[in-house]
């Protein structure tokens, strides 16, 4: 596969879409063919099972159908927009991916870490990201941003010790797979964050194209 996969990952409102638009634009002023995406969602099959996970009203649903639900939508979303993009040597800049899996359903809510494992192997078919940038704030503070916006999905409406066990969840993943995800202090300006990014990314390709990096 030529493309390259980059997910976005941490807590809700740390900047994951801000930042993801900005490496966007400087890619594409690179020459580069850059896709953008999100999960839950990213193709129709997968954005109707997103809107079942975050309806509000759905606060009844038991965690083992809230994984499945977002491995079913990652599988669609792997097999009909990632997989071929990839294969035509594009970027794909993904709002969250299988971490976010692994920290929502895994840290914070208690599943199996290698029941988690199995299913992310399933939906994901042997697509993972090359690069995680896990942007990195107290959740209070993430919370705050995102509320500005106005509106309340289901997983926002989680206790606060829940978010931030996601965080946890997030940081161990990053010192798992040190080589993969990098860690960024989102709690500065964006203009500051996005810099770190950057340099990190442009450290990957330097990587890469000396063969040090897949
Ligand atoms: N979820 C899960 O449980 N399991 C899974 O496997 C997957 C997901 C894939 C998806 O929600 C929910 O599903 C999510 C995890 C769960 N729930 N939670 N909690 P979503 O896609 O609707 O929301 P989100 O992914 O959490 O992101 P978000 O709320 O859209 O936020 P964001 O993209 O990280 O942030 P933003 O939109 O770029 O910025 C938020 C605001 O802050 C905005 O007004 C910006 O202008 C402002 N901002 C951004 N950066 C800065 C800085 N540096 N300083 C000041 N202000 C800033």
């Amino acid at each position: 596969m030529m493309g390259l996969f980059i997910t976005f990952e941490g807590v809700e409102g740390s900047g994951k879409t801000t930042q993801m638009q900005l490496l966007r634009q400087h890619l594409e002023a690179r020459g580069c063919t850059v896709v953008l995406t999100r999960e839950p969602g990213g193709t129709p099959i997968a954005e109707t099972i997103r809107d079942v996970l975050l309806d509000p009203a759905h606060g009844a649903m038991a965690p083992a159908a809230e994984l499945l639900l977002y491995e079913a939508a990652r599988a669609q979303h792997v097999a009909e927009l990632i997989r071929p993009a990839l294969e035509q040597g594009k970027i794909v800049l993904c709002d969250r991916f299988a971490d976010s899996t692994t920290a929502y359903q895994g840290t914070a809510r208690g599943l199996d870490y290698e029941a988690l494992d199995r299913l992310h192997r399933i939906a994901t078919n042997g697509v993972w990201p090359h690069l995680t940038f896990v942007l990195d704030m107290a959740p209070e503070e993430g919370l705050d941003r995102a509320r500005e916006r106005g509106r309340f999905d289901r997983m926002e409406q989680e206790s606060l010790e829940f978010h931030e066990r996601v965080r946890q969840g997030f940081l161990r993943i990053a010192k798992m797979e040190p080589d993969r995800v990098t860690i960024v202090n989102a709690a500065r300006s964006i203009e500051d964050v996005a810099r770190h990014i950057q340099l990190r990314l442009d450290e990957y390709l330097q990587a890469r194209s000396t063969g040090a990096a897949p």
